[in-house]
């Protein structure tokens, strides 16, 4: 039993090993929790979060020799089209998911990102606040989102977590640096800085 745990360990740290940060741009309306999942995956605490105004930036480690550059850009409504102008290998959408009215919003959030971003950048999106009595479940969240109107082959996944607790997110944030590695990889014909 120890010799393949260390082995997996041995494994995740070899298909991380190079040292590169990845871009990943965090999306997801106000109040998703999309500030409270950055302090959680960056420092395991809950943080007493006040509304973003500007923007967060943190680099997290959720495997070894795995560096994410997590950009929280907050802001509500008037900040939303300024979004597709931050540069990005991946996409993070956190979505409440007791927030049943704004599923459409939450979409439509991830559709312009997606519209004005390279073919195949990777999102992973958290069906968050899963500890809640009145969240949907993944599968439900990924029904109303219409992910699978998303054409076929494409990267993404659906991961429920409680930024909370930390369910889920640190499963999450490995899936999304994988799907990133093999995106950077497919696109390296690309100029290098298209693709950051
Ligand atoms: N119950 C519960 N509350 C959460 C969760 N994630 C965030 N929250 C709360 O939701 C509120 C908004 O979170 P925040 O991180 O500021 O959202 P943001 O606007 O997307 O950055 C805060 O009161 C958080 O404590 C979760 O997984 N479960
Ligand atoms: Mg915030």
């Amino acid at each position: 039993m120890g010799s393949f745990f260390s082995r997996r360990i041995r494994d995740i740290q070899n298909y991380f090993s190079s040292r590169v940060h990845h871009r990943i741009l965090m999306l997801g309306l106000d109040a998703a929790g999309k500030t409270t999942v950055l302090y959680r995956l960056k420092e395991n605490i809950t943080v007493n979060v006040i509304p973003t105004i500007g923007f967060n930036v943190e680099t997290v480690h959720p495997a070894p020799g795995l560096a994410l550059d997590m950009w929280d850009v907050g802001g509500g409504d008037k900040i939303r089209p300024l979004k597709r102008h931050y540069k990005r290998s991946g996409v993070l959408l956190v979505v409440d998911s007791t927030d049943h009215e704004r599923f459409d919003e939450a979409r439509e959030e991830l559709v312009m990102i997606l519209n004005d971003s390279h073919v195949g950048l990777p999102v992973v999106i958290l069906a968050n606040k899963q500890d809640l009595p009145n969240a949907v479940s993944p599968s439900q969240l990924c029904d109303a989102l219409r992910l699978t109107d998303l054409p076929k082959g494409y990267p993404w996944q659906i991961v429920g977590t409680s930024a909370i607790n930390g369910d889920g997110l640190q499963e999450a944030a490995i899936s999304l640096g994988k799907m990133v590695k093999k995106y950077k990889k497919d696109n390296r014909h690309l100029r290098k800085d298209s693709i950051p």
